[in-house]
């Protein structure tokens, strides 16, 4: 533990995860870090950073020889915050946090820094989060948070709470459908692949992963347990599930793999359900077909003569892809996007991003609901006093 008292350096904390993303976001803070961000930035043009008007973005460069290129800003002058964006690379990072920590900052982890300044607000929890967030995308969403979106948005809410009831109550389903999104970004979605033995599963995965994870053999039952693979569809963080395949069996090991798989199959956020086109539909991949919970249902080996007709599988929609030449894939990824997220938060919009916001917007909206206006404006506003608190 950092003990703030006896040491009066200002801290300085990298938010981005490291080694990830086209940007990094580094924060000095606390008694001096104005004095400290400005010793290192050199500004394009005009003024330091001391002088400069909080809130204005400025562009310059920080560290030794030709630094990097940054863009810095004061967010606020009292309790001082400055934010250096600077480039994703560690050696870039590496450079800003060296002249930082020249000038006199000192390192401290974002844990650190929610913890000494008592902050229990929106954007300090957004802050926390934006340190794991695994894409650029879902980064991108997180650091508007931490600049207040949320905030600004739930306070417009409880105005309209206090006026006409169905605008309220619209908003609410937006935000919440925006939740849904949001308490994903950290985390991701996982998307399980299933089917038949050597209907294509794991060249499919191969394929969507965009390298070789998976063995691929013509040997039905070659995958016998989960092989994952971490990726990101459209900026969106996906793991990718790829199963043993499912048939009767008397290998005990093979056996157990395909327990797993149903097991996945059962909490996954998507199953894929591979059919091969190529050969006769079975009675397995009937009993697949049938099985419950959220699915897209996809004809492998479209290169290769089918054996049967698209509408034979079912009458909701299936997906012809060839793993093998790439066809099809593309729609099958804008199918799963729009399966995972169905609502694509607006640049700036507030987006509730932790379960217990969800929790309570949905109390809000019962209360509303039920003409309880109190109640609902009572569900909402503790997530704001204390990010009032931090204004203040
Ligand atoms: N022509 C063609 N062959 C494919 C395609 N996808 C997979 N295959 C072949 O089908 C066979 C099985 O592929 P896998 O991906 O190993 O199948 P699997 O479903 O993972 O099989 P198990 O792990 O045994 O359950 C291999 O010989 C692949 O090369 C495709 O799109 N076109
Ligand atoms: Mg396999």
């Amino acid at each position: 533990m950092i003990d703030h008292d006896q040491d009066s350096r200002p801290f300085l904390t990298i938010l981005t995860p490291q080694g990830r993303g086209a940007v990094a976001v580094v924060r000095v803070w606390g008694r001096g870090a104005v004095a400290v961000a400005d010793a290192v930035f050199r500004p394009a043009r005009g003024p330091g950073l001391a002088r400069a008007k909080a809130a204005r973005l400025r562009l310059g460069r920080i560290g030794r020889g030709l630094g990097d290129e940054v863009v810095a800003v004061v967010i606020e002058e009292d309790p001082p915050v400055v934010e250096i964006q600077c480039h994703g690379g560690s050696a870039a990072v590496g450079l800003v946090v060296e002249a930082l920590s020249e000038a006199g900052a000192r390192l401290a982890e974002p844990a650190v820094w929610a913890e000494l300044t008592g902050e229990l607000s929106l954007r300090a929890d957004a802050l926390l989060d934006l340190t794991r967030a695994p894409t650029l995308r879902t980064a991108e969403i997180l650091l508007e948070q931490t600049q207040g979106a949320l905030d600004r948005e739930l306070m417009r809410l409880i105005e309209e709470i206090r006026g006409p009831h169905h605008v309220a109550l619209e908003h609410l389903d937006r935000l919440i459908a925006r939740g849904q999104v949001g308490v994903r970004l950290t985390t991701g979605w996982r998307v399980v692949i299933a089917g038949r033995p050597n209907v294509g599963k794991s060249r499919l995965l191969n394929a969507l992963a965009g390298y070789q994870r998976a063995i691929v053999d013509p040997t039905p039952g070659t995958t016998r347990d989960l092989v994952t693979a971490l990726t990101a569809f459209d900026g969106w963080p996906v793991e990718l599930v790829d199963t043993a395949g499912v048939r009767e069996t008397d290998d005990a090991i093979e056996r157990s793999g395909i327990d797993r798989t149903l097991r996945q199959t059962e909490t996954a956020d998507l199953v894929l359900k591979v059919l091969d086109r190529s050969e006769p539909l079975q009675v397995d991949d009937r009993t697949l077909m049938s099985g419950p919970g959220p699915a897209l249902l996809v004809a492998s080996k479209a290169d290769l003569p089918p054996a049967w007709e698209l509408e034979a599988a079912a009458a909701a929609s299936i997906l012809a892809v060839s793993a093998e030449r790439g066809d099809g894939l593309d729609r099958l990824l804008a199918a799963v996007i729009a399966a995972l997220v169905p609502v694509t938060p607006e640049p700036g919009a507030g987006v509730p991003f932790r379960r217990a916001h969800l929790d309570r917007l949905e109390r809000a909206r019962a209360a509303l609901e039920g003409g309880n206006h109190e109640l609902a404006i009572q569900s909402i506003e503790p997530m704001l006093e204390s990010a009032q608190r931090v204004q203040s």
